[in-house]
């Protein structure tokens, strides 16, 4: 029995050699309430094809590693309640027990290089959260870029985190941070975090050559492009800040802890914000599936030796 399950749309890409990007499903049945989660999920399926390239939406189903999901099993995710979020330490277990999960950024990121995918795109990474020092609570997905050799393309990192720690774990980790087209390091539902961004890039291929060097050079692990949510979208770091405060301090008061509280977050400001950041948050990942879409474009039509030698420019 083989591991992967790849639907008929990736298999087909793979044998007519149409580059694939991953997409994670705990952004599905956790980051967005029903029906929304189902609607988006589409919307960034199409805007991958439109943009040249097959999406490959990844999830565990009845112990089955899917590599694409076909459209009843993506509507029936979305539908469930209650679905185990799976990140590396999961994995495994989910798969033996037969059980149903759907994948973080990190479990998205190791399906995605066992299946042969090299570009991911999601809405956020999970970081380092505020208190860190005390709860320990730092995202497994930190670690997962520096381990495994996908790009991920995220609007960066949410506010509800603490961001310069994040940027700190991500240095320590050698995690190259590369903000797109701009100097700052984006925030989510806002453009700039008011921090600089280790690094920035301005095209797709420059992107694309980037990989292909870190994997020239010997050096495990991904890259996380940093993508700004698009400008007619953003909502200003000062509007969003009191209802972080007041999700955090309820996540405080209620006890909520270890993989309950990025979801707790997440849906307490789309109601905090009268739905105002979860309509940002759908531009965010549209954005991020076409830049990823264009990244694994470029990626497909590099080879190795040219990088090294110095060739082909944008
Ligand atoms: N950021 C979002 N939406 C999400 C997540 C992050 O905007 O749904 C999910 C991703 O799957 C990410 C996970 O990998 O939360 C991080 O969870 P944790 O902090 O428990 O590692
Ligand atoms: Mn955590």
């Amino acid at each position: 029995m083989s591991l992967l399950h790849f639907s008929d749309a990736a298999a087909r890409a793979r044998r007519e050699g149409v580059p694939l990007v991953a997409l994670e499903s705990t952004i599905i049945t956790h980051g967005m309430p029903w029906p929304d989660n189902a609607e988006t999920a589409r919307r960034v399926e199409a805007e991958v094809r439109a943009a040249g390239a097959e999406p490959a939406t990844i999830a565990v189903l009845e112990g089955r590693l899917c590599i694409g999901l076909a459209d009843a099993q993506l509507e029936a995710l979305a539908r469930a309640r209650g679905v185990a979020k799976l990140s590396r330490a999961d994995l495994a277990v989910t798969l033996a027990a037969g059980r149903t999960g759907a994948t973080t950024v990190a479990a998205t990121m190791i399906a995605a290089h066992l299946a042969g995918i090299e570009v991911f795109a999601t809405g956020g990474i999970g970081g380092v959260h505020r208190g860190a020092e005390r709860s320990f609570d730092i995202s497994a997905d930190l670690h997962e870029l520096a381990q495994t050799p996908v790009c991920v393309v995220a609007a960066g990192a949410k506010a509800i985190l603490d961001l310069p720690a994040t940027l700190e774990v991500l240095e320590t980790l050698g995690v190259p941070v590369i903000a797109y087209r701009q100097d700052a390091f984006p925030a989510f539902w806002s453009r700039d975090s008011g921090l600089a961004a280790p690094l920035r890039m301005d095209s797709p291929a420059e992107i694309a050559r980037a990989l292909v060097m870190r994997r020239a050079l010997g050096l495990p692990g991904g890259q996380l492009v940093a993508n700004p949510i698009p400008r007619e979208h953003e909502i200003p770091r000062a509007e969003l800040t009191p209802a972080i405060e007041a999700a955090l301090a309820e996540a405080e008061a209620g006890g909520i802890s270890a993989k309950e509280v990025t979801p707790f977050l997440l849906q307490r400001i789309h109601e905090l914000t009268g739905g105002r950041s979860l309509q940002a948050n759908i531009a965010l990942v549209l954005a991020n599936a076409r830049l990823a879409a264009a990244i694994a474009r470029k990626l497909a039509a590099l080879s190795p030796e040219r990088i090294v030698e110095g060739g082909e420019n944008d």
